[in-house]
């Protein structure tokens, strides 16, 4: 059959340019950097098929900076990995979104693919009261609901990191408590 014979040496003959395998376009990759590192998870594996990549294209269809970037890492596997360029502060930014795409070497490009991105929380901040003292006169012989509101905040960028869990007392032999959510009563 003359037709079918035809029609397989076409599709050889034209290059049909590189494309990320394993990744679905309208999902697109995943990725997790944690702050202060450059190093990237992505999921799935970046990996180039149906040609020789040379190089990767970073597009950002939002404003701001892009701090990545795309390297091979085993060229002929089609192999790459996403790397930041500088070291990531999640309380400044927690997530990205961009879109990357495949250079083959003859210059041919692959579709776009949508990369998303979190930046993973490290607790590096303690928390803090939001006034430096808290006062409240209180009359003798009265009990009290409530005496004085306290409130800490902390800088991390995550609820995990950054929620105040309790508040405590720390000095002995006194008659006030303190309850979870700050308020000191008798
Ligand atoms: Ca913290
Ligand atoms: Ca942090």
């Amino acid at each position: 059959m003359p037709f079918t014979r035809d029609a397989i040496s076409l599709s050889y003959l034209r290059n049909v340019g590189p494309r990320f395998e394993n990744v679905k376009p309208d999902v697109g990759y995943h990725a997790i950097a944690r702050e202060n590192g450059r190093n990237v998870e992505v999921s799935p594996r970046i990996r180039v098929v149906d040609d020789e990549v040379c190089s990767f294209t970073i597009t950002n269809k939002h404003h701001g900076e892009i701090p990545f970037m795309v390297q091979i890492t085993d060229k002929a596997l089609g192999e790459a990995k996403l790397v930041a360029k500088k070291e990531l502060n999640c309380e400044k930014r927690k997530a990205f979104k961009f879109d990357i795409a495949a250079v083959g070497c003859d210059g041919l490009s692959s579709e776009n693919v949508t990369v998303h991105l979190t930046v993973e929380d490290i607790n590096e901040f303690a928390p803090e009261f939001v006034q430096e003292t808290y006062s409240a006169d209180v009359d003798e012989d009265r009990l009290y609901d409530k005496i004085v509101q306290v409130e800490a905040d902390d800088n991390d960028c995550s609820a995990k990191f950054s929620d105040i869990c309790k508040y405590e007392i720390l000095t002995n032999d006194q008659p006030f408590t303190i309850d979870q959510e700050g308020e000191c009563f008798p």
